[in-house]
């Protein structure tokens, strides 16, 4: 209570200084009032992130905003752009083999074997991935504005496990240039990374920082420059902080235009040097991280368990509204959203686990994918259930809605078990204070005891326990998605990934660098797409997660999800042999040569 006492003595004091809060904005945030909340209240209990409590206006800045809602941020000492230097031939020499001959030369090497029935088809894209507030650090740099994330990591109470933020992380807002020219001397024919909105609009909407859309122009240009195809998603989770306060997120319709005018400044502005494009990651993770902590951002009237659903209504007329926006506008890249989730197989062969799997699809990818490949409109399980609370889709929606996806764009780590609740699913759905509500689907990591009651894989970083390898579904997941959403333009698996248990209790670096499940998740991924594709399922590209170490969200640089080693204190990167394996499969089986790009010296 303390604490909300002085926020709102704090926001009292901005309003008074107003004038000179923005003595030290940047010159490309023009230094007037831009954004404003209502504040009103008369006693000490109301916090500055519930404006409709209070009643007289007060003005926000650019500076109040990283002030009163975020605190000091950690500067790097590289901040500005660094050029490119060769990368040293003595790394790009790969590990002895893990899974091949071992043999010094000359003693006997068993035939590394190769099955000549599979092959990437010509054109298939592959690459690896980052985002930006997991990679680009200079949190306050060149005009950026907060998003939700620099709130969650420097202000929640608990929210993070090691009280890490992304203030610095990666520096890639400054190596970028480095960092392609690392990934292209491996060969790699696509980087794919995401635009931070509150670098473009630091509110969220109105002012453009010109700024922003430069450096991702560079971006961009660099990565032609280096024979790499960039992939561009819009929106990887970094909401600006202002659009929360101003009417709560994506739990407000307001949401719809304010996305699609950055939609059209960025389309605008990059236009067909993107071969693909990305509106929004995951809007199954990120809906369902409503609601958001108490009392730190705008509080909302619309019940806690109804806000992931009102969350991705506004996803579903955000992203269709993004992929007409792009066509009326010329785009010629595709356009897709990243869905995400793993398969889901029936623990037995019980009608009720058959259920418990079917209401598992309809809760998950089925809640995006539905709609934008069939019809318009949600699964039957969902549907029964949003319906008691959600307007439905009109006509004209559902039909601006469906077929808004151009490749079915899946983010698909790894695979879990499925079956009913103990109480059976009719109770569960009656039930709100059951835990598994409202999907009522079980899920397990483990086979049934009567098969052994093996893991369905072996586990990932015990800080990713959703995540194991899981590698031999792949094939049956993949042609679920063909067989179930038929997607005229595809199937591409546009992250996966491991995190190698443990990693970042390694000292040694050259013990880090070599990671043995991580290298077999992606052999054995690559040959289970290999496997679909050679059964006729059309796969057409896959991006690896992720081309380094970054932040992992609330598990800070704790769990390494990275195809490189990083150095946080001296922002070093070195290729961990995993990257070779990727890279390996390509070598073997693309139709297309693996063609490494060097910095011109
Ligand atoms: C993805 N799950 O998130 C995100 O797009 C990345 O930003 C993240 O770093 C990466 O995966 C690794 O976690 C996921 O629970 C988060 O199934 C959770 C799940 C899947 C993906």
């Amino acid at each position: 209570m303390k604490m909300l006492f002085l926020i709102l003595m704090q926001a009292a004091l901005a309003v008074s200084q107003n004038s000179s809060s923005n003595a030290s904005a940047p010159s490309s945030i023009i230094p007037t009032p831009t954004a404003s909340i209502s504040l009103n209240g008369s006693s000490g209990t109301t916090t500055v992130s519930n404006p409709t409590a209070f009643s007289s206006s007060i003005v926000i800045t650019w500076n109040d905003l990283w002030d009163l809602f975020v605190g000091p941020v950690s500067m790097a000492t590289m901040n500005t752009t660094m050029a490119a230097t060769p990368i040293p031939t003595s790394e790009l020499i790969p590990p002895p083999g893990l899974y091949y001959s071992s043999f010094p030369t000359g003693q006997q090497i068993p035939m590394a074997s190769k099955n000549s029935s599979w092959s990437f088809p010509k054109g298939f894209w592959w690459g690896v991935a980052s985002a930006a507030y997991q990679a680009e650090g200079a949190a306050k740099a060149e005009g950026r504005g907060p998003s939700i994330w620099d709130v969650l990591l420097h202000r929640v109470t608990g929210y993070t496990v090691a009280n890490q933020t992304g203030d610095i992380a990666d520096n890639h807002y400054y190596m970028y240039k480095q960092d392609i020219a690392r990934i292209a001397a491996l060969g790699v024919k696509t980087y794919s990374f995401s635009i931070s909105w509150s670098r473009i609009f630091p509110f969220g909407n109105g002012q453009i920082n010109q700024e922003a859309l430069e450096h991702y122009d560079d971006v961009i240009n660099t990565c032609i420059e280096y024979g790499v195809e960039p992939s561009v998603t819009l929106f990887h989770w970094d909401l600006p902080l202002n659009l929360q306060n101003l009417y709560g997120g994506w739990l407000s319709s307001e949401i719809v235009d304010d996305f699609l005018n950055y939609a059209k400044v960025v389309f605008s502005y990059y236009g067909n040097k993107v071969p693909r494009w990305f509106t929004v990651n995951e809007p199954i993770v990120f809906c369902d991280d409503y609601p958001l902590p108490d009392n730190y951002f705008t509080n909302t009237s619309i019940p806690k368990y109804q806000q992931p659903y009102w969350c991705g209504h506004h996803v579903l007329l955000a992203h269709s509204g993004a992929y007409h926006l792009a066509r009326s506008l010329g785009i010629n890249g595709t356009i897709s959203f990243k869905n995400n989730g793993g398969y889901k197989i029936p623990l037995t062969n019980s009608s009720a686990d058959a259920r418990a799997v079917q209401r598992a699809w309809d809760f998950n990818e089925g809640w995006f994918a539905n709609p934008t490949f069939i019809n318009g409109d949600y699964p039957t399980n969902l549907k029964d259930f949003v319906s008691d609370f959600l307007p439905d889709f009109t006509d004209a929606e559902k039909q601006m809605i469906n077929g808004t996806a151009d490749v079915f764009a899946h983010d698909a780590y790894t695979s879990q078990f499925y079956f009913a609740p103990d109480a059976g699913i009719d109770s569960c759905v009656q039930n709100k204070s059951n835990p598994l509500w409202p999907s009522c689907a079980n899920t397990s990591y483990t086979y049934s005891s009567s098969d052994g009651g093996w893991n369905v894989g072996p586990a990932a970083d015990p800080l990713s326990p959703w995540l194991h390898k899981a590698t031999d579904w792949v094939p049956a997941f993949l042609h679920y998605i063909a067989d179930t959403w038929k997607p005229a333009g595809g199937i591409a698996v546009t992250e996966f990934g491991f995190a190698e248990p443990f990693e970042v209790q390694k000292t040694i670096k050259a013990d880090i660098l070599f990671d043995p499940i991580r290298s077999s998740y992606y052999k054995d991924y690559m040959e289970a797409i290999l496997i679909a594709i050679s059964e006729g399922v059309n796969v057409v590209g896959c991006l690896a997660w992720s081309i380094f170490d970054n932040l992992e969200w609330s598990d800070g640089y704790q769990d390494k999800f990275g195809l490189q080693y990083v150095n946080f204190t001296t922002q070093e990167r070195a290729y961990k042999a995993s990257f070779f394996e990727y890279v390996n499969a390509f070598v073997t089986y693309g139709q297309d040569e693996v063609v490494p790009h060097y910095v011109p010296s």
